[in-house]
């Protein structure tokens, strides 16, 4: 293809800085992905130059446009623009040590390495999908506080990558379903992914898609830029979500690469760098930007510093200013844990025999009662989730007033979308599905822990214990793969008072997601006795303990009951059973090593849990300790049948103690 571009306008250098700062970077790196930066670079300055409003001096400014870019190996884009902008964290150094370590510039744009940076992308389709959350937020937020503090956009530039992705149907669906007419999405529609032309594996009409999902759909020239301006305007005013199918080359500039998925990843080399420099008519040396573009690009960030004063004063005169300040910030912790801790000693007295997951929804009406920013949904399980209390609206296309989201059958969707509710800011999301479900959540809950986003997962049905809907339905692996996750703190409450202190903690947490693991089986209070401390925050304590331990059990969740059960037979026999109960092994981990070892003693242990064991040797367990749970897949019965048959009975447990007590191995 031999596309010789013409410049005749600023904004045609405007993307030109964009395609040779991206050339530069790649090669100084001799690793990135030149292709889609240079592609789309002409949406991009013209989506910047015309439309975007954001203030660089002022990055967590609430009401500035989202800018997502979903194809997340386009980093170099978002580096270019940040950099042009003015972003303080981005000089030119920067530029010059993309993909180095220590560099804000990473591989792929982190959240949190930058400012401006809106989230993580690079698993593609994620993006995408976490926008739709922000664009939600931003009309919850706007249902509430109107249009003076809240009324901006949500921009996604997203590929045939992030559109081949199973996460862009749920997310597409949802926010078409949900009107979410601030959200717009440049396709890049170059046609061309990293094994060759798309047309090797996709032969969707992805306009005809989004059109059935419900979204007002355009198609451009990506590099017409009065056409792409055009098309984003009307996307604008469109009540739909909005796709525009941008038709981009890939790697534009670049005379003999360009359109060839030979662009896509690598460095172009230096002499089709000069050519590009001659092509784009740019001659300008790598890392050097002429003043007039920089100036350019500056008066973006002028443009949007303006705007973001004009909002400052609107706020300064708005009844519901600090209201909405105290929405932006963390969680009134005083209030939930004075509310918490009264709910607490209620349960203690009352010692209701519940589920966990009912539990959840008693801790959960005194959340939603005490914080006015939790936004709760479920994967269409809310009478099994039991996330919605009473009261609680839900949202509805066109009519965002409500705190309740029905996600619909997508639970990866609803993970995305509450890591965007989260990112936005202004809303506490949680959500809902059954624990095994988590797989299904998964790419996501690892990108609100990569990001440190405090999302709450609602993971209820967390063992063989759901009983009569069987092996599909019945988690083993799950929590030793979620544990395997860092930053994630995964929470399996024994009881009610357990669950609420798990609520507290879960929405204590500014930078760590959390997911609870919860019964569907009712379960007995076993903290009868109230103290004020939430104690599932060290992670495991003694919540029997035994004056000489002949041995330790140490149970999660539901098979704590069983852990007593044992005791109490062990106790009839003369042999002494201390019952720890280890709601959150991350948070054991980090305790010192004194409330460890005065938690664990040094008699045999035992672990019990209906899963598998992996996990709970090293932390837990010793070489020689004992371990009763899972090790297959369950099966389909009533409960009480299941555990049984499996094994994971107070008597299999009590037997392992006689054993362990009296073998001469039990050394420790
Ligand atoms: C979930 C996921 N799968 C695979 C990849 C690896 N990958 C990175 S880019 C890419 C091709 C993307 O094609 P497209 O979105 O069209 O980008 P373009 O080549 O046009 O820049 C793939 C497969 C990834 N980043 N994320
Ligand atoms: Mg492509």
């Amino acid at each position: 293809m031999n596309v010789q571009t013409k410049v005749t306008t600023t904004e045609d250098l405007m993307a030109n800085a964009i395609r040779a700062l991206t050339m530069d970077a790649v090669q100084q790196a001799n690793s990135g992905h030149p292709g889609a930066p240079m592609g789309m670079a002409d949406v991009a300055a013209v989506l910047f130059n015309r439309f975007v409003t954001l203030d660089p001096k002022q990055d967590r400014w609430p009401d500035r446009d989202r800018f997502v870019m979903s194809a997340g190996h386009g980093s170099m884009l978002v580096y270019a623009i940040h950099h042009l902008l003015g972003y303080d964290d981005m000089p030119m150094d920067q530029i010059r040590r993309f993909r180095q370590l220590g560099a804000r510039t990473a591989g792929h744009p982190e959240y949190g390495h930058a400012k401006g940076i809106e989230m993580t992308t690079g698993p593609l389709g994620q993006g995408l999908a976490t926008a739709v959350g922000m664009a939600l937020a931003e009309r919850m937020l706007n249902a509430r506080f109107g249009d003076a503090l809240v009324d901006h956009f949500t921009y996604v530039i997203a590929g045939d990558g992030c559109l081949m992705e199973g996460i862009s149907h749920e997310a597409i669906d949802l926010a078409g379903h949900l009107r979410l007419g601030r959200l717009v999405l440049l396709w890049d529609d170059n046609g061309i992914t990293i094994d060759g032309g798309t047309d090797l594996s996709t032969s969707t009409d992805q306009r005809a898609r989004f059109a059935a999902a419900g979204w007002h759909v355009q198609a451009v020239d990506g590099h017409d830029k009065d056409a792409v301006a055009q098309a984003i305007e009307l996307a604008r005013t469109d009540p739909r979500p909005s796709m525009i199918a941008c038709r981009t080359v890939i790697g534009y500039g670049a005379p003999t690469k360009q359109g060839s998925h030979d662009v896509h990843g690598a460095p172009l080399g230096a002499e089709e760098i000069a050519a590009a420099r001659r092509a784009l008519d740019w001659p300008h040396p790598p890392f050097e930007i002429p003043e007039p573009v920089r100036g350019a690009w500056r008066a973006v960030a002028a443009r949007g510093a303006a705007a973001r004063q004009d909002w400052a004063r609107r706020v300064a005169a708005h009844p519901q200013a600090e209201a909405f300040r105290a929405a932006q910030g963390p969680v009134d912790a005083r209030a939930l844990e004075a509310a918490m801790t009264a709910h607490k000693h209620r349960l203690s007295q009352d010692a209701p025999r519940v589920a966990t997951r009912k539990a959840s929804e008693m801790a959960l009406e005194v959340v939603n009662a005490t914080l006015p920013d939790t936004a709760g949904g479920s994967a269409d399980l809310t009478g099994s989730n039991n996330t919605r209390t009473k009261g609680m609206r839900a949202v509805a296309p066109g009519d965002y007033a409500g705190r309740y989201i029905h996600y619909g059958i997508r639970e990866h969707a609803m993970a995305a979308a509450m890591n965007g509710l989260a990112l936005h800011g202004g809303l506490r999301p949680y959500g809902g599905t059954f624990l095994a479900f988590a797989d299904y959540c998964r790419p996501a809950m690892r990108l609100s822990a990569l990001m440190g986003v405090p999302v709450t997962y609602v993971m209820t049905h967390d063992s063989i214990g759901l009983g009569e809907d069987g092996p599909t339905h019945q988690p083993v692996e799950t929590l030793a793969s979620l544990r395997a996750m860092p930053n994630l703190l995964v929470l399996r409450p024994a009881d009610a008072v357990e669950t609420a202190e798990s609520w507290a903690l879960a929405l204590a947490q500014t930078a760590t997601p959390v997911v609870l693991c919860l019964s569907r089986q009712a379960l007995p209070t076993v903290r009868t006795r109230h103290v004020e401390a939430n104690l599932v925050a060290r992670g495991a304590y003694v919540l029997r303990g035994a004056p000489h331990r002949d041995v330790t059990l140490i149970a999660t969740g539901s098979e704590v009951e069983l852990a007593l059960a044992a005791a109490d037979l062990l106790a009839a026999e003369g042999i002494a059973a201390a019952v720890v109960s280890a709601p959150c092994f991350e948070l054991f981990a980090v305790q010192g090593a004194e409330h460890r070892a005065e938690v664990l003693g040094d008699a045999p242990r035992i672990g019990i849990e209906a899963a598998v064991r992996q996990g709970w040797d090293g932390l837990m367990l010793r070489p020689g300790d004992g371990f009763v749970g899972m090790t297959g897949f369950g099966a389909s019965a009533p409960a009480p049948d299941l555990y049984r048959h499996f094994g994971i009975t107070a008597e299999a447990v009590a037997d392992l103690a006689r054993h362990l007590t009296r073998s001469p191995a039990a050394a420790h």
